[in-house]
This record gives structure tokens, C-alpha cells and sequence, in this order.
């Protein structure tokens, strides 16, 4: 990554100084500094273990708009490619020359989408490094054969992070949504932020002015507030809205980035066969507010079926018995 600095200097005659990493030109009372860093080279303070300084609130390299490539090759390819950056193992990707200001858990809630997983790996965390941030994209992949519960997936997925590390902010990501602009920056502010603003899908726009699906970032103190999200949306649909819908009972506001900022390129593809509409969606979401204090993170009930560290991120298999969850929300409203 080239940088070219400017200072007006005491000196003035005309030198040129080249060292590895620079090129200094000093002319007349001109100072004007080309430096060269690679992202993947660990600098001298890593090396040496001096702790190495926070990281600059703008990444200096951050490139604006970038285009999504459906990559053609296997998740060992991904690993070989990422390996200069030295993930640890179950995929902690760290910036290598500052100390980044949070720790992002990426949570997809996932099943049967190998193809658009092994693009998301391939897409995202070259941006991610460029914006200096320290992440870990976990996989939540619901066991068959119960219907897919998209919001449950986001509940097991925080837990089961927080089990890993103490990560600060967590972003919730469909698998077929991939950013397209450096900044669109992965952090979390005070108040949850709805990061799809400009969707290719819906020519590059959102399909109503209160969607909130797709990307959502939350401080971790956020969804302690909205005890989590709701366990009880089994199939397609609502489970977004319903999001949406706690934020207002604990009175907060979600904002978004710039729509400039917030594009993402979806790739084409039908609906999913294996995962029907929600058909009590409707009914879920006119009681939705008065849910929030019994349905969430405080009755969620799963198994983990498997835990797989994998070099560039964690794939947890979740098994989940409808009638047992659905029975435990039924106890917590009765709960005195
Ligand atoms: C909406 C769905 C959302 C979905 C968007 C975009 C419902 C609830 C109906 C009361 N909402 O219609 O979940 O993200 O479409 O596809 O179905």
C-alpha cells in the first residue's frame, strides 16, 4: 500500500533519501514522503512483541468501491490465500501492524449454501483487513430436518461466540450479501446499524422503508437489551421485522450508513426450496413487542452438535427440537 505524505521542511536544497520502506524528496522547502507497508508483513514492534499502537479511527487503507468476483476454487485455496495474514485457528483474522478498537464476530446463520459460503469467504475479509478490523466469521448451520429458524441461528450464533472470546460487536449477515465499498465500515456504534441500505436485488434500494434484514450490527450491550431475538420463526419471513420491533420497546433506533456506502451485490438465485414462508409470521409480529421480555436469548434451548475450528472461520452445527423450544418460551411468560 503506497502513502504519500507532505510536510514543508527546513532544509532547502534538493535530496533524495530511498530506504526500503521510502522515498523522501526534499526540494526547496518541500518535504514529500512516499512510504510503502504491506498489510501481510508484520512490522518491527509485532516481531519483537512491544505492544504495537491502537489502530487510527480511519484505516488509511480503505479504496472506496470494489467489485464482487464469484470465486472459482475450493476453501483449501482460500486457506492457502489467507495464510499470509496468519488467522488463528477457527479463523481470528487481526490486523498486523495496530491494535484494533473492537472485536467483530460475523454471525451467518446458515444451511445448505456451500457455493455462496465459499464466495462470502473469498469476498469479505480482504475488506475487512483493509478497514484494520479483527474479526471471526462464524458459520450457525441449523441441523436437518426441522424447518430453518433464521433469528434462533443469531441467538446460538452470539452465545456460542461469546464462548470463544469476548467479542464487543457482533454483525449478522445473510451469506448472499457481499459489501462492495471499503466504507462501509464493520464496527459498532452506540446504536444497532442496518449495514444493506443499497441491495443489487432491489436495484441497488431496500423493497420497504422499515426493512431491516440482511446485515444488522449490534454492540453486544444492544442485545442484551432486546434480550436477543425471537426463537419462534420457523421458515421465511418476519423474523427481520421483529427486530425492528424490539428496538422500539427498548427505545432505540437503528440508523444506516450512507446509501453510497451501504451496497451490496447478491448473486441471482430462486427461492429457497427447503425453507417455506413462516406461515404464523403475521401473528408472530402483531405480538411481537410484548414477546420481548420471554422470547430471546433468556428461553433459547439447542444442542451443539459440532464445533469445527477451521483455518479461516468456525462452523458450529446446531440441533434444535421445535417442541422443547417452544415449550421453554411457554414457561418463561408464565414465569411470575
Ligand atoms: C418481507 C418479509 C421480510 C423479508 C422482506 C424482504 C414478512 C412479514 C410479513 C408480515 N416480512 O415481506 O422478512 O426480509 O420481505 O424479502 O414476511
Amino acid at each position: 500500500m503506497l502513502q504519500i505524505s507532505y510536510r514543508v521542511s527546513h532544509f532547502f536544497g534538493v535530496v533524495v533519501i530511498l530506504s526500503i520502506s521510502s522515498v523522501v524528496i526534499y526540494w526547496k522547502s518541500h518535504q514529500i514522503r512516499f512510504t510503502y507497508s504491506s498489510i501481510a508483513n508484520p512490522t518491527r514492534q509485532q516481531k519483537t512483541g512491544i505492544p504495537i499502537k491502537a489502530c487510527p479511527k480511519k484505516s488509511p487503507y480503505l479504496v472506496g468501491p470494489f467489485v464482487f468476483h464469484h470465486f472459482i476454487g475450493t476453501l483449501e485455496d482460500l486457506n492457502n490465500k489467507y495464510e499470509k495474514y496468519r488467522p488463528e485457528l477457527g479463523g481470528k483474522f487481526k490486523p498486523l501492524e495496530c491494535q484494533p478498537r473492537q472485536k467483530l464476530a460475523i454471525i451467518i446463520p446458515y444451511r445448505d449454501r456451500r457455493r455462496h459460503l465459499i464466495d462470502f469467504l473469498s469476498h469479505m475479509p480482504p475488506m475487512l483487513l483493509r478497514q484494520q478490523v479483527e474479526f471471526t466469521i462464524f458459520v450457525i448451520e441449523q441441523d436437518s430436518p426441522e424447518i430453518f429458524n433464521r433469528a434462533l441461528m443469531m441467538n446460538v450464533g452470539y452465545l456460542e461466540a461469546l464462548k470463544q472470546d469476548d467479542y464487543s460487536c457482533f454483525i449478522f449477515h445473510d451469506v448472499d450479501m457481499y459489501p462492495i465499498n471499503d466504507y462501509n465500515i464493520y464496527q459498532c456504534s452506540t446504536s444497532p446499524t442496518h449495514m444493506a441500505v443499497a441491495v443489487e436485488k432491489w436495484k441497488f434500494g431496500i423493497p420497504y422503508r422499515a426493512y431491516y434484514g440482511g446485515v444488522v450490527a449490534y454492540p453486544k450491550t444492544v442485545i442484551e437489551k432486546t434480550n436477543g431475538f425471537s426463537n419462534l420463526y420457523f421458515g421465511w419471513g418476519g423474523e427481520d421485522d421483529d427486530l425492528g420491533s424490539r428496538l422500539a420497546v427498548v427505545g432505540l433506533k437503528f440508523v444506516r450508513p450512507p446509501a453510497v456506502y451501504g451496497r451490496y451485490a447478491t448473486p441471482v438465485h430462486s427461492k429457497d426450496k427447503g425453507n417455506p414462508e413462516a406461515p404464523n409470521r403475521f401473528r408472530l409480529l402483531n405480538d411481537a413487542k410484548r414477546r420481548i421480555w420471554y422470547d430471546g436469548l433468556n428461553s433459547v434451548v439447542y444442542n451443539v452438535s459440532k464445533i469445527e475450528k477451521k483455518k479461516i472461520y468456525t462452523h458450529i452445527h446446531i440441533a434444535v427440537d421445535r417442541q422443547k423450544l417452544e415449550e421453554s418460551v411457554e414457561l418463561k411468560k408464565r414465569e411470575p
